[in-house]
């Protein structure tokens, strides 16, 4: 018996995804302490009629069969059948309610709209000073809330951090909103929680959780265009090759808007949508060996690139800070 009870803990915990980063009972966010709360409440409620239920069964197995007062049986099915389920469940119903409200809020402290690409995040942060555009990691003050406005561009994705809150769906031509009030700074990932094709299980960011200064100023940065010197070796080599089709550079001619936005692309931690660590060798295999570093995407790999070219487009990009 106590065999069984580990197997089923540890069970539990793995579906949980105990690896602490998606842990939705990390204590990481103001929403998912919500939904938390919504889940107990929601196990004792169920184990307390299960318990009634087997409770009532047991009982009438066990009693020596004998006719019931029609009124009594009446009673007991009008009871136990309708009112109580109907007050229940109404009830529940009406907490779940209050609940949605509080993790659909539409505003916040900050707004973010992320729009979910095949397979990766366009992140644009709402500033006084305009839109701020970034991909595939998101920043964010730990204490404030921040309102997500989430749509799609192409087919239904999800947008999850387990350890901040609830999902939301991404819905091409539909808007959709989601508050997240991290209590904890750290990096928690995030991810695509709805199939949405061939490299869906590799769509993911992190979720970068700062003190607000910090955060202040890394958004400050971000917002800055890159530093390119003319006639940079390595954007030589990135417009001639017609990166700059696909992608942009903020402050430089590259403005491609297929694919994320490569303004700061060094200051990530991860690369490909939270998949790779961003090193400079990791980045020289994205681009030579692109379909096996990240099947089907939207992005063509480049074999024919070698030797000094190479290293100074890597060099380059590894130098967009
Ligand atoms: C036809 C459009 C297209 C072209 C051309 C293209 N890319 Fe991409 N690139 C993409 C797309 C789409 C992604 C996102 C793939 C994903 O993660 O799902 C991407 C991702 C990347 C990333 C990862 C960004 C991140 O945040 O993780 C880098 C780096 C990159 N491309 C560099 C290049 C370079 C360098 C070139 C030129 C040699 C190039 N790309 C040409 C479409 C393109
Ligand atoms: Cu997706």
């Amino acid at each position: 018996m106590g065999r069984r009870i580990a197997l089923f803990t540890g069970l539990l915990l793995a579906l949980s995804a105990c690896d602490g980063r998606h842990n939705w009972m990390a204590g990481a966010g103001a929403e998912a302490a919500t939904v938390e709360r919504l889940f107990i409440v929601l196990m004792i409620g169920a184990a307390v009629i299960w318990t009634a239920v087997v409770g009532a069964a047991v009982y009438a197995h066990t009693r020596r069969a004998h006719p019931n007062r029609e009124r009594e049986a009446r009673l007991f099915v009008i009871w136990g059948g309708a009112v109580l389920p109907t007050l229940l469940i109404g009830a529940l119903l009406v907490w779940g309610l209050t609940i949605l409200r509080d993790i659909t809020a539409d505003e916040g402290d900050l707004t973010v709209r992320v729009d979910g690409e095949r397979w990766w995040w366009r992140v644009i942060y709402e500033t006084p000073g305009g839109d701020v555009v970034t991909a595939n990691e998101i920043r964010l003050p730990v204490g404030s809330t921040t309102l997500f406005r989430l749509t799609a561009d192409d087919v239904i994705h999800s947008f999850w951090v387990p350890a901040l809150g609830g999902k939301m769906d991404m819905i091409p031509g539909r808007e959709t909103t989601l508050a997240l009030t991290p209590v904890k700074t750290g990096n928690w990932g995030g991810l695509c929680a709805e199939f949405c094709g061939g490299a869906h299980a590799l769509m993911r960011f992190d979720t970068v959780v700062m003190e607000p200064a910090a955060f202040d100023l890394w958004l400050e940065q971000e917002a800055q265009p890159a530093q390119v010197a003319a006639g940079d070796p390595g954007f030589e080599v990135f417009l001639d090759e017609g990166c700059g089709a696909c992608h942009a550079i903020r402050g430089t001619e590259a403005a491609g808007p297929v694919g994320p936005d490569l303004t700061h692309m060094a200051r990530r931690e991860r690369l490909g949508a939270g998949i790779y660590d961003m090193t400079a060798a990791n980045v020289s295999r994205w681009i030579t060996d692109t379909h096996a570093m990240k099947p089907d995407i939207d992005m063509p790999p480049y074999p024919h690139l070698d030797g000094a070219r190479l290293e100074a487009l890597v060099d380059f990009l590894m130098r967009l800070e």
